[in-house]
């Protein structure tokens, strides 16, 4: 009875300390949570067709991810259907209609974090952006859509590759004073880089020696990097290259943000569901852990309705990830 009582005594003590607490994080970060693609699916059909070429993420899916613990949902979307023809133009109603959907279900039903997140790699028709200005306007007609929202992310462009790293920096300068001048001043803006945003080449690609000069009015940019863990990053293979890679991978770029007084979020991360690579994916995230001072969390690489068989699918109830990896993940978050 005592054991009860006092056990009732300390979840009300919780209860009472926890109430003020407005920002919901997960235990060990401030976020911790899955990428959800369909969106961005069929890129090479545009603007495609809803439910053949593209679909969005479920909520059940929101749902049962939500209560298992994540807090943060990235939702890739194309730069062309959103704002189609081109980078000055008006939004597509229907597309907008339905990504606001998700996100108000995922930040207000759900009361958790979206992050939008144009799946674009640094290129619009396939095409390098080179014009940071109509950058900027692209960004802030997207973002006054949810300028209210402060439980929304805004991805700048997912995986730059191939390109200047000045013009990464301009695209994202010229996102980020777009962003803010649209008024979504309370919002976090998530920076990616060069080389496919790799936290294991974020040093040596000049992605550091180049970004970290980015400013932002409100002081709110979050350094988004992604990590692989085979042989060549790609996160092509289901194969790791050995039990400690997670760790070594992250290493340089953990130095840098504490360095330059940045913070971090790894974007997308994933392993195979076999013993080296969950190892691996352990390492990591104890690393990350670790380091939560700089590290703001992580999302797991990815869930989605259109994975079927996938090898890293998190997508409850049977992806292959879901299965086999999430367990080992979950301890960490
Ligand atoms: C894993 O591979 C990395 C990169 O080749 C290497 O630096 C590290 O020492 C390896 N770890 C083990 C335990 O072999
Ligand atoms: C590792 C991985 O699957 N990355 C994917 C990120 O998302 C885009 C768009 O869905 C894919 O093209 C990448 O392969």
């Amino acid at each position: 009875m005592h054991f009860f009582s006092t056990l009732v005594a300390a979840g009300t003590a919780a209860l009472a300390l926890a109430a003020p607490v407005k920002q919901k994080r997960v235990k060990n970060f401030q976020y911790f949570g899955v990428n959800e693609s369909g969106a961005e699916f069929g890129a090479g059909n545009l603007p495609g067709t809803l439910g053949t070429d593209y679909t969005w993420p479920v909520t059940s899916t929101i749902d049962t991810l939500t209560a298992k613990g994540f807090n943060i949902f990235r939702i890739p979307i194309l730069m062309e259907r959103i704002i189609p023809n081109e980078m000055t133009g008006p939004v597509n109603a229907a597309y907008l209609a339905s990504l606001t959907s998700i996100v108000n279900y995922i930040t207000q039903t759900k009361g958790v974090y979206a992050i939008i997140d144009c799946q674009n790699f640094g290129r619009y028709y396939g095409t390098i952006m080179e014009t940071p200005s109509d950058f900027q306007t692209f960004w802030a007609t997207l973002s006054s859509s949810f300028k209210t929202n402060s439980k929304v992310l805004f991805d700048i462009n997912n995986e730059y590759h191939d390109m200047p790293n000045t013009l990464v920096f301009s695209l994202n300068q010229a996102a980020i004073t777009g962003i803010r001048s649209s008024g979504a001043t309370t919002q976090t803006i998530l920076v990616e880089g060069n080389a496919y945003t790799g936290a294991w080449t974020w040093v040596s690609s000049g992605n550091g020696a180049t970004l970290g000069a980015l400013t932002d009015p409100n002081d709110n940019l979050v350094y988004e990097m992604h990590q692989y863990l085979d042989s060549d990053g790609s996160g092509t293979s289901s194969v790791c290259v050995n039990s400690t890679i997670g760790a070594d991978r992250i290493a340089a770029a953990t130095q840098w943000l504490r360095t330059n007084n940045k913070k971090g979020l790894l974007g997308e991360f994933a392993g195979g569901a076999n013993p080296t690579c969950i190892a691996a994916v352990e390492g990591m995230l104890a690393a990350l852990k670790a380091n939560s001072d700089v590290w703001l969390g992580a999302l797991m690489w990815g869930g989605g309705p259109w994975w079927g068989d996938y090898m890293f699918s998190v997508e409850p109830p049977s992806g292959t990830a879901y299965e086999n990896v999430l367990p080992s993940v979950l301890p960490f978050i």
